[in-house]
């Protein structure tokens, strides 16, 4: 048997449309990939989407493709990932459920306190799937919790868990905030765990559990991310039994190229601005940018001059002259002596970031009874997040004003 694992596809992320059209363009290049090495089914980890309610384009493309998989009979499961939820709990994945082009394998019930979940079999291959959805702030910790084991550790045959959360032992170092749960909340036994969540590329095998893998993001969705990998991709598993009867995976990361990327980063340590701007310039003088996304990162502290002396439109218009198809910068990481941005220097990396950062500045400025800073940091991002929905196409003014007083209704609790 052969089959694929999608994780964190974000369909429609980025603000720009340039780069919204990428994220859908990975989603169909990958898919493309799937049906040209005929694999038998795709497993997709959770953020299959950017958000809740995706733009009409993105989900028309995103449609199409599932549809094709189900007319030539390689079915996708899959479960929903924090990004799939709105605040008040809605997903798209149940749409595309009902419309027969997505199968959740998150099903079960809770019976004696006990989540008891239930397994869903591939018709052709046999390969037994179950999984638990992701939810923001680790909302889905209580699945984990509240989870009956037994059952699911002693069926027999090929079993894939799917589900979309860190895992505190295999976390990278870098992504430390993000919040995570010990490998034991797994149920030990299955042959692959196929992750999501955590946009890094990761394969390992584990005594008692099986491969936990994760794939990463099919198309970077930040500026750091974007820089580190250039490219997004997802895992083709190969799978054979032995007479035995045991299991032999194959893994192969397979990278989803849709675009170019050219990383410019300047260490700007005893540098002027204008010598950081020189240095940009003399990187991009010969060169052409065809088809490809360049990402322009300055650190280091400067010794004279500010970020904002460097001439980012100057440059920003000769990268345009030379056909490049975005360009972005990133100065979250420059220090000046001369001047401090205070409190609001935060960069663009992303708005996620920036907000979190500001927020981590400013809790507990005003006191709420109750309210530990932990919980106020959680509770800001959650508002952040159910504020900053965009009316979707042809949404009237009052339904889109009813849909943001619910999501902000239900996280307020009011
Ligand atoms: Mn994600």
């Amino acid at each position: 048997m052969k089959f694929a694992h999608f994780a964190d596809c974000h369909i429609g992320s980025w603000r720009d449309q340039k780069l919204k059209d990428i994220s859908v363009k990975a989603f169909v290049k990958a898919i493309n990939a799937c049906i040209e090495q005929k694999v038998d089914f795709i497993i997709i980890s959770g953020d299959l989407f950017n958000t809740s309610v995706p733009s009409i384009d993105s989900l028309k493309e995103a449609v199409k493709k599932l549809k094709e998989l189900k007319d030539i009979g390689i079915p996708v499961y899959g479960v929903a990932g924090s990004h799939d939820f709105s605040a008040a709990g809605k997903t798209m994945i149940d749409v595309l459920e009902n419309a027969g082009i997505f199968k959740n394998v998150f099903n079960g019930r809770v019976h004696d306190k006990k989540l008891v979940l239930d397994f869903t079999q591939d018709m052709k291959t046999g390969a037994k799937m179950t999984g638990i959805i992701g939810k923001k702030g680790m909302l889905d910790r209580k699945f984990y919790e509240i989870l009956e084991k037994t059952g699911l550790e002693k069926e027999k045959g090929y079993k894939i868990f799917l589900f979309h959360t860190a895992i505190d032992e295999i976390k990278p170092k870098e992504l430390e905030r993000i919040d995570s749960a010990p490998m034991d909340f797994l149920p030990k036994g299955f042959n692959y765990y196929a992750g999501g969540h955590v946009h890094y590329i990761f394969e390992q095998r584990f005594p008692g559990f099986g491969w936990i893998v994760y794939p990463g993001a099919l198309f970077p969705t930040n500026f750091h991310d974007l820089e580190k990998y250039s490219k997004g991709g997802f895992y083709i598993v190969e799978v054979n039994e032995g007479k035995d009867g045991a299991f032999t995976e194959k893994l192969r990361w397979e990278p989803v190229q849709v675009i170019n990327t050219f990383h410019i980063k300047i260490d700007c340590s005893n540098k002027t601005a204008k010598q950081a701007e020189e240095e940009i310039y003399s990187e991009i003088k010969t060169k052409e940018f065809v088809n490809t996304i360049v990402t322009i990162r300055l650190f280091g502290r400067l010794k004279q001059g500010k970020a904002s002396d460097v001439d980012f439109k100057g440059i920003f218009e000769v990268l345009n002259d030379k056909s490049a198809y975005y360009v972005m910068k990133s100065t979250s990481m420059l220090e000046s002596d001369e001047f401090k941005e205070g409190d609001m220097q935060v960069g663009s990396d992303s708005v996620d970031d920036s907000e979190r950062k500001i927020v981590k500045q400013h809790l507990g400025r005003i006191k709420v009874d109750g309210l530990d800073p932990r919980s106020e940091e959680e509770l800001m991002h959650r508002l952040l997040q159910a504020l900053s929905i965009e009316k979707a196409e042809g949404e009237k003014n009052a339904d889109f004003e009813k849909r943001v007083v619910d999501e902000v209704g239900k996280i307020l609790d009011v």
